[in-house]
């Protein structure tokens, strides 16, 4: 026990597709045994964890029956109290959704995936999840002849507009979550980024319980800046849920434990979630290694944790530093929260101004003696 053991007041969960990842990749076969979500419900408990979080098809690892899967898995939380705050639909493993579930050409396959969701929304609801994950992994194509896509997102906005009125119509306490991803497992995935999450999301019925659940790799891997996008979906309102893990730039989706990928980016993100008003828990979504064994899975799981909450110290430890409080009034980092124009001012009177532009051009920032302490507060120097 030290200040880096989690506790259950820190909100951590974990789906159970994470620890229970079998290590199957395009290039090699399973490294690890199916894992019983009973096992994990135990272990994560143990570990400190709040909550699960699942796929319908997660229940099914070694247990094929649905309701003996289903009761086993709710004795597990009973025994524990792990929550499960959140839940979503597998629509990419069976061969059915290869060329998409809400966008599949096939009529009959997208009526097929909103049945899916339905029925999992059922259980999601049962179980006090509030909410809903939905990640378009198939949702896409390889060739830009293959796939109308305005008539795609016809169907993908017909598809969240039908489910939003189900759990309204049912007085579920769910709202929606969408995740982005540029790419993987298709060539190019519909709603790429957050900010083209967003954009869809004004177009939809019930907008209002739909939003994001971005995770850190998927933008990284579109080149972009994690934290700003975090940022944004924060200002629209729109940050419902997040997936936590690691990437090392853009190459395939890595699902690294938190930390072990970009780590300035995680302290800055850590940062952020901790002082910008994020109050949902603190999911992580990565892969234990294929190079490991049934019990470094726990280790990883608790890496996770751990890193988490030692940024979280170095950020409290950053804004408490003087010297960085100095340092951020010098680079008038709080000044861009004052409205440009003052209470009563117009756009004449910026109009009488005289400006010298020279000599406004002279002031420095100072943005590398911040960026130096932060750097020294994450190589634990300060
Ligand atoms: C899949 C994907 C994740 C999503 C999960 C939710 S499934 O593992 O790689 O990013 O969050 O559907
Ligand atoms: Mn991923
Ligand atoms: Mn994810």
């Amino acid at each position: 026990m030290d200040a880096f053991t989690p506790k259950p007041e820190d909100r951590f969960t974990f789906g159970l597709w994470t620890v229970g990842w079998q290590a199957r990749d395009p290039f090699g076969d399973a490294s690890r045994a199916p894992l019983d979500p009973v096992e994990s419900v135990h272990r994560l408990a143990e570990l400190g964890a709040y909550g699960v979080t699942f796929h319908d098809d997660d229940l099914l690892a070694v247990e094929p029956d649905r309701d003996r899967a289903v009761d086993a898995f709710k004795r597990a939380l009973a025994g524990t109290g792990l929550k499960v705050p959140m839940a979503t639909t597998n629509l990419f493993t069976h061969p059915v959704f290869k060329d998409g579930a809400f966008t599949s050409n096939d009529r009959d396959v997208r009526r097929y995936a909103i049945r899916k969701v339905m029925r999992n929304l059922d259980l999601a609801a049962e179980l006090g999840a509030t909410t809903y994950v939905c990640w378009g992994g198939r949702e896409g194509a390889e060739s830009d002849a293959a796939k109308d896509i305005r008539a795609a997102l016809s169907r993908y906005k017909e598809a969240m507009d039908l489910l939003g009125s189900y759990v309204i119509d049912k007085g579920y306490d769910i709202r929606f979550a969408i995740e982005p991803k540029p790419n993987e497992p298709r060539g190019d995935i519909l709603l790429p980024t957050v900010g083209h999450a967003l954009a869809f999301i004004n177009e939809l019925e019930h907008a209002d319980r739909v939003g994001l659940n971005p995770e850190v790799g998927h933008e990284q891997m579109a080149g972009l800046n994690f934290v700003h996008g975090i940022a944004q979906a924060l200002w629209h309102g729109k940050l419902f849920h997040i997936d936590l893990n690691g990437q090392h730039g853009p190459k395939y989706d890595q699902d690294f434990i938190f930390g072990h990928g970009d780590v300035k980016s995680a302290f800055f993100l850590v940062d952020l979630l901790e002082n910008g008003g994020y109050d949902g828990p603190r999911h992580f979504d990565y892969k234990p290694l294929r190079t490991e064994d049934a019990s470094d899975v726990w280790d990883s799981a608790a890496a996770n944790m751990r890193t988490y909450l030692i940024l979280k110290e170095k950020s409290k430890a950053f804004r408490a530093d003087p010297e960085v409080r100095e340092a951020l009034v010098n680079s008038r980092v709080g000044e861009l929260a004052e409205p440009t124009l003052a209470p009563g001012e117009t756009l004449a009177d910026l109009e009488r101004e005289d400006f010298d532009v020279d000599k406004l051009a002279e002031r420095g920032f100072h943005f590398t003696r911040l960026n130096q302490l932060a750097i020294e507060h994450l190589l634990g120097v300060r």
